[in-house]
């Protein structure tokens, strides 16, 4: 039997921005082109690249999917911590178009948002695709009884470090999948399109796209992204960028920054609630 599939759009980073939200809220994910500078991204890869070396494949702090079966596959490194080998990656964090998205997705329902993981996401010849999965389902005591109507907590970002084609293992998605009626329900490998991707693009996607890491069907090419997500600031990210950032190394970066990585404490206004993450030496207030 055919499966019909919604292809994934493709925008310049230059459409207008309400377009673009559009688009995101419409599909569940899109390819923004253009969306990173070149020389960022380089830098990034060129870290990567070197500190990919300290990894053995397979190895990860994730654990297994709820299933049991393994999230990560046996000849796949991923790392995160990734402003410790670049500062590319605060650029990363700066970057105007991201943060006016993620804004969009995530402000409605949160005084703040903060990193979820910023990792490096590296399949190797001979890989498995990866479980399809829904990544708000981190948290699923908060977005399955309240599925299909659950608002966005989440919004993540794949980042090719090298031009990415569908044989080395790009990320795969189902368009539309976001809005499927069973929480349940994560389709098909077949149902799924690749998002393939030159450096300096991304794949922008919603926690409620179906979505996973592609099969590298190649004996000697290695896949090389990484993902960048953030999610709301009531929620316990992926990884302890607090703890891992002293206040030192952040020192010279924005507030933005300082925020994204939990150095400064969560505000939630204009939305309702009590201030959260407060630190023994509060930030001035203004
Ligand atoms: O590696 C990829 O393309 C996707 C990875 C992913 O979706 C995940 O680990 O949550
Ligand atoms: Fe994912």
């Amino acid at each position: 039997m055919k499966v019909e599939k919604m292809s994934l759009k493709r925008c310049p980073a230059t459409t207008d921005l309400p377009e673009l939200i559009s688009v995101l809220a419409k599909d569940g994910g899109l390819i923004i082109e253009g969306m990173f500078p070149k020389a960022v991204i380089a830098e990034m890869a060129e870290a990567v690249e070197a500190q990919s070396q300290h990894f053995k494949p397979g190895h990860a702090t994730q654990g297994k999917a709820q299933d049991g079966k393994e999230f990560v596959g046996a000849n796949t490194i991923r790392f995160s911590s990734l402003g410790k080998i670049s500062s590319a990656f605060f650029d990363l964090l700066e970057n105007q178009l991201f943060a006016q998205l993620t804004d969009a997705a995530l402000l409605p329902i949160c005084g703040s948002y903060w990193v979820n993981t910023g990792q490096a996401m590296l399949i190797g010849p001979g890989s498995t695709a990866q479980i399809l999965h829904r990544d708000c389902m981190n948290w699923p005591q908060y977005c399955d009884p309240l599925w299909p109507n659950c608002p966005e907590i989440t919004l993540s970002a794949m980042i090719p470090l090298d031009d990415i084609d569908e044989a080395v293992g790009a990320t795969r998605v189902i368009p539309g999948s976001h809005l499927w009626q069973n929480a349940d329900d994560i389709g098909t490998q077949k149902q799924t399109v690749a998002a393939e991707m030159r450096v300096g693009d991304a794949l922008l996607y919603s926690g409620k796209l179906v979505h996973g890491g592609g099969a590298n069907i190649t004996t000697d090419r290695w896949r090389k992204a990484m993902h960048l997500s953030f999610v709301v600031g009531w929620l316990t990210p992926e990884e302890a960028s607090p703890i891992d950032y002293t206040s030192e190394e952040l020192a010279p970066y924005s507030d933005r920054v300082k925020r994204l990585l939990g150095h400064l404490s969560y505000d939630p206004r204009p939305q309702p609630g009590g201030g959260l993450w407060l630190r023994h030496v509060r930030e001035i207030e203004d």
